[in-house]
């Protein structure tokens, strides 16, 4: 991509390696002329405010809670004067959870916006706490000796809410994510989809591998792609790890993260238990 093809600035603040910007670039590519509108997170620091905004498309910085209240707003006013313009909710896993009875409700009444949720699995800006996606086991500074919650299927839960629309996606295969876009934009009513992330420092491993790391995922089982467009179908590059014997290795997976320092036989094996499960009730999904 030329740099003159993409929304987001070179410059800007977010750490080498950053998911986010990857994801922003693909955003770009797919919609034209989108209104991003963005609750607190790394999203917020890296769109950054006038005079130095590093977004070629018109932003709206919100409070958490507001974020799909307001997008439904804009989308609502744009409407009503005739204007065809996708209105985007770009927020992060964190921004899911605070915010999640609006992106509930807005679901509900199927409001005409597109979420994001560009889940890095923790609340990164604020110092890498654990939120309800944190992958099992996995150490933040809030659960430091690694998470023993549950994980929260996001994306599984909207596509419950019964929307036209719901996904998931991954920054290591932005083709696949810029297709979802594509189709996403040409459907009316309320939309989401949820953006695997992996973060360098918040995962710790190298800033150059960042699309290496989302691929593993994927490769390994550990991160799903699906898609609903009235019906549920597990995406092209995910298919073949249905069958568990064709999957990565779970364990080198989680050993090329310093998030999992120490993590032993045992605990691996109970991640590859609940990794199965996951599988095993989408696939009730797709036999719907
Ligand atoms: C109501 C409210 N609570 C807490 C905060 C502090 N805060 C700012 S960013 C952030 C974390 C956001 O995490 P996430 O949405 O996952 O985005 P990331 O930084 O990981 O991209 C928090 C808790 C806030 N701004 N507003
Ligand atoms: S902490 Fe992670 S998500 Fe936040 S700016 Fe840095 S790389 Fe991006
Ligand atoms: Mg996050």
């Amino acid at each position: 991509m030329k740099i003159e093809e993409s929304i987001v600035m070179p410059g800007n603040p977010s750490c080498q390696g950053c998911p986010h910007v990857l994801g922003l670039k693909a955003l770009g590519l797919a919609l034209d002329n989108p209104v991003l509108v963005i609750p607190a997170g790394c999203s917020t620091i890296i769109a950054g405010i006038h005079p130095k905004a590093t977004l070629k498309v018109p932003v709206l910085h919100v409070p958490f809670a507001s974020a799909p209240a307001v997008a439904a707003g804009i989308s609502a006013a744009f409407r009503r004067r005739g204007i065809e313009r996708n209105v985007v909710v770009w927020m992060g896993d964190g921004g899911a959870d605070i915010g999640f009875a609006t992106i509930s409700g807005a679901a509900v009444r199927n409001d005409d916006i597109i979420v994001i949720v560009s889940d890095n699995e923790a609340y990164m800006n604020t110092g890498i706490q654990s939120s309800g996606t944190t992958f099992w086991k996995a150490k933040t500074t809030t659960s430091p000796t690694g998470k023993k919650e549950e994980r929260k299927d996001l994306a599984a839960i909207m596509l419950m809410h019964r929307i036209p629309y719901a996904a998931t996606a991954s920054v290591g295969y932005l083709n696949d994510f810029i297709k979802k876009l594509e189709k996403a934009k040409n459907i009316k009513g309320f939309r989401f989809i949820q953006l695997h992330s992996p973060c360098p420092p918040g995962w710790r491993f190298d800033s150059s591998k960042t699309v290496e790391m989302a691929r593993m995922a994927v490769k390994c089982g550990a991160w799903i792609l699906w898609e609903f467009d009235g019906k549920f179908s597990f995406s092209q590059v995910s298919k073949p790890y249905k069958d568990k014997n064709k999957r990565n290795s779970l364990a080198e997976y989680l050993r090329s993260q310093g998030r999992f320092r120490g993590i032993s036989d045992e605990e691996i094996k109970e991640i590859e238990n609940a990794v199965e499960k996951q599988w095993k009730y989408l696939e009730v999904f797709e036999k719907l």
